[in-house]
């Protein structure tokens, strides 16, 4: 494990989940906040922290390949947008029979202000060929991984860190994805990708490639493990699902699960986000089964950036109280009660609930 004292600061206020390679979830408080502090910011990393050259090639069926630094992305127009980022394995600890995996439990997931170039600029430089079918992201990062089925250590292989877009959305302008080198105003961080990363707003963090180094357009599909092997939701009951964008998701932000609160009126909040756009209602629950009431949600501050709601509850019976919130969003989804089982534990957005003791 690396232990160089920048990495030191920037984890110690988050809940380590894996040593090696580095996993830890943000602390509640990662929540509560319209950007998440860069310090509390999960992190996932599938292999150790790879050592990356400043360059980032870009080749396969382009007219121009390219080789880019650091400075040639900043030369080239910046955006910057706040970006809800989670885990598809965010919440698999809910999950029974628990599937294997890293034992996640609620807080993969943060929001931070992603600066960088647009990849549609950066592929227009590049001349994507009119046979281009999917373009390839591979990372820096590489290590030995248990192949799915994880049978034996025969099953292990060195990897890379690929993960592959359909190049009419990584060519699309509107698609806002980005080759981010800044993180909250900072240059990007070395738990986070430096030095630049993809940042793919809506779709589930897989997709965000870290440390990133090739960039290839493909005349095929691309198959591989992290991208037709792990991260498919694998149903009980029906064919398998590629992992793609966030499923809407609401939290409690206040009070916390478990506190003791005054009787009183007490102020509820949290956040609910979705990869299908913007949330179009968020709703309490005070018991189990009951009735469910509308909560104020606050208008979203930009397109891919979780949204606040509050609701304020008459707390005037001492004893034990339920607090259950789900959110719908703009096209309609909503969360189911209980987590949708799937075998290797990704994408649980079922409705959250926690209780308080009135006092
Ligand atoms: N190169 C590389 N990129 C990666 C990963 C990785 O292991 N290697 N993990 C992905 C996953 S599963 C997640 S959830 C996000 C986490 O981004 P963060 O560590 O900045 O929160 O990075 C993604 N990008
Ligand atoms: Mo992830």
């Amino acid at each position: 494990m690396d232990t160089s004292a920048d990495l030191r600061d920037t984890r110690a206020g988050l809940q380590l989940i894996n040593p090696a390679p580095y996993n830890a979830e943000a602390p509640p408080e990662a929540l509560v906040g319209e950007i998440t502090p860069t310090d509390l910011h999960y992190v996932r990393s599938n292999f150790p922290l790879p050592e990356h050259d400043g360059t980032l090639q870009v080749g396969g069926a382009v007219a121009r390949p390219l080789t880019l630094t650091l400075d040639d992305l900043r030369a080239l127009p910046s955006h910057e947008r706040a970006v809800t980022l989670e885990c598809a394995g965010n919440g698999r600890l809910q999950m029974r029979p628990l599937p294997t995996g890293e034992p996640w439990g609620d807080y993969a997931v943060s929001t931070a202000r992603w600066k960088g170039a647009l990849l549609h600029d950066v592929l227009a430089q590049a001349e994507p060929s009119a046979e281009g079918i999917d373009v390839r992201f591979t990372g820096a990062d590489h290590g030995a991984y248990h192949l799915k089925p994880v049978l034996a250590d025969t099953n292990r292989e060195d990897l890379s860190f690929v993960r592959a877009l359909p190049l009419a959305l990584a060519a699309d302008p509107g698609s806002d994805i980005l080759i981010a080198y800044e993180m909250n105003g900072e240059p990007l961080g070395r738990d986070h990708g430096a030095p630049f990363r993809l940042i793919v707003p809506h779709w589930y963090a897989v997709a965000s490639v870290k440390w990133l180094s090739r960039i290839d357009v493909l005349t095929e599909t691309l198959t591989g493990e992290f991208q037709t092997g792990h991260y498919m939701y694998e149903w009980a009951d029906r064919p398998p699902e590629p992992v793609d964008l966030m499923r809407v998701r609401a939290r409690i932000t206040a009070p916390a699960a478990g506190s003791t609160i005054p009787a009183g009126t007490c102020t509820v909040r949290g956040k609910a986000w979705s990869g299908s756009g913007a949330i179009a209602r968020v709703e309490v629950s005070l018991t189990g089964a009951g009735e469910w009431f509308p909560a104020t949600l606050a208008p979203p501050s930009g397109p891919y950036h979780w949204q606040e709601w509050t609701f304020d509850w008459d707390a005037v019976d001492v004893g034990r109280h339920t607090l259950r919130v789900k959110a719908t969003d703009a096209a309609g989804n909503g969360q189911p009660e209980v987590p949708l089982w799937n075998r290797l534990g990704y994408g649980n957005n079922a409705v959250e609930v926690i209780y308080v003791d009135v006092v």
